[in-house]
């Protein structure tokens, strides 16, 4: 098997084939380094025949089975094999290469797909926490979340969702939007240790189990997603303890590998390994229009590693009678799609901006448009509501409807002043744990944008590359 195309040629086929990315980002697989030059993460080890290290954690992150992606040695030239799970990195061996080691990775790459960035994040209704590793670390770690404020939460204003006897596979969901903890803006990630201050890599007073409580009594270190606010993070001796990933299987879902002592040790990053569901980098799920016509301008801003693009979230489709702008080619309804007995008389009829010609009468396309449970009409076609994950954002003054997840303005049936809706206790759709996410009515947004995303992206993002540490 050849090598597989870079990301950024991924990118760029997309880009020519599909037309689906507007912002190609330099391609960014910078290798990172400790400020004393390490780079990091170390390399994969081999223990009792297996390989470790932040790769093999990763090829142990998979959507299904409970395999994990690591291929056996390769017996004869010609005969190695790939393993076919679908997990976040695949390990495979070549002929001749260390049998415990494997020199050839796809996927999401520890060495080249790592990031210092984004140090906060937006949350969305639901967060799905996981511990995936503790690696073979002597302290109990724990891992939470803060609020952004400028400046480093005190204990109490830190909120931990994995404790210290958390497991491997351990997971915590937190609906942030109703939990009253949360102030409304960015989120930060932390882990906080129970290091003996002075007492490099011991447990303080022989308990390994980090607590909150335990911080203000002067025992164990918090490290945060925001470097700036870490206890070692100026200096000659500064440290990098968090390396981010944006998971190539899973939209808005992030890594997070730490190392834990402070002052620094082995570099490996798998002291404490976790996953966060449901956030987005700062920037990102925000309606944005692609400067495409018809139902193509629908965007979303999209995390991709450090990067924010505006993603393309619906394809042109064969023209229909629906008064949307269907294939995206700037005229809606063309080509005879509308027969007589709907347009009527409409020869001669031209209507304002946004509303078409039915029946001799310049009506909202969205007229007549009953669309299902969940969904709302927007130009004439039905897309997730405001209530939905990913659905719509009500902008220009209207608001969302949380009983039926369409944006109402004013005067409108269930709008502001109408006195219906408002209730609190809708969960933004998604319903499983994990897979909800919403984004209702987000401020300031300008006329109406869709936030569903391409899933094609996330299965184009899959394609791996070989192993270039
Ligand atoms: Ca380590
Ligand atoms: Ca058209
Ligand atoms: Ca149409």
């Amino acid at each position: 098997m050849s090598p597989s195309p870079s990301k950024a040629l991924v990118r760029a086929a997309l880009v020519g084939t599909f037309g689906l990315l507007l912002f190609v980002p330099t391609a960014t697989a910078d290798v990172l380094h400790q400020p004393g030059g390490a780079q990091i993460p170390s390399q994969m080890g081999c223990d009792s025949g297996h390989p470790t290290g932040l790769a093999a954690e990763l090829a142990c992150v998979c959507d299904s089975g409970g395999g994990c992606n690591v291929g056996d040695p390769c017996p004869s030239q010609g005969n190695c094999t790939i393993p076919q799970g679908t997990c976040e990195t695949t390990l495979y061996h070549e002929f001749n290469d260390n049998t415990c080691i494997p020199s050839q990775l796809e996927g999401l790459d520890p060495w080249t797909d790592g990031s210092l960035e984004p140090e906060t994040f937006m949350p969305t209704c639901a967060l799905t926490f996981k511990l995936l590793s503790r690696g073979t670390a002597r302290f109990g770690d724990i891992f939470g979340w803060y609020n952004v404020t400028g400046s480093a939460p005190a204990p109490t204003e830190l909120f931990p969702m994995l404790d210290c006897n958390a497991t491997r596979g351990t997971e915590a969901v937190l609906d942030v939007r109703n939990d009253p903890r949360w102030t409304g803006g960015e989120i930060g990630f932390f882990i906080a240790t129970p290091e003996q201050h002075g007492n490099t890599g011991q447990c303080a007073g022989g308990d390994c189990c980090a607590k909150v409580d335990r911080l203000a009594g002067g025992d164990g270190y918090v490290f945060y997603s925001q470097r700036e606010l870490n206890p070692d993070s100026n200096g000659p001796d500064s440290l990098i303890h968090l390396i981010v990933y944006d998971s190539v299987l899973t939209e808005r879902k992030f890594f997070f590998a730490w190392e834990d002592i402070y002052g620094g040790s082995n570099n490996d990053f798998t002291d404490i390994v976790t996953s966060v569901t449901g956030v987005e980098c700062s920037g990102g799920g925000e309606s944005c229009s692609t400067g495409e016509p018809g139902v193509c301008q629908y965007g979303v801003t999209t995390c991709r590693g450090s990067s924010i693009e505006c993603t393309q979230v619906y394809d042109a489709t064969e023209e229909g009678c629906d008064g949307a702008d269907n294939d995206c080619d700037g005229m809606i309804d063309e080509g005879g799609v509308c027969t007589d007995d709907v347009v009527g008389n409409c020869t001669g009829v031209t209507c304002d901006a946004g509303l078409v010609c039915r029946q001799g009468a310049c009506v909202d396309p969205c007229d007549n448009v009953d669309c299902p449970s969940g969904q709302t009409c927007l130009t004439g076609v039905c897309l997730p509501g405001c209530t939905a994950c990913n659905g719509v954002v009500c902008g220009n003054g209207s608001s969302c409807n949380l009983d039926t997840g369409d944006c109402v303005g004013p005067g409108d049936p269930g709008g502001p002043d109408a006195g219906a809706g408002g209730g609190g206790d809708d969960d933004g759709g998604g319903g499983q744990p994990g897979t909800g996410c919403c984004q209702t009515g987000g401020g300031g947004g300008t006329g109406a944008g869709v936030l569903a995303l391409v899933a094609m992206l996330g299965i184009l993002r899959r394609r791996g590359r070989a192993r270039r540490a």
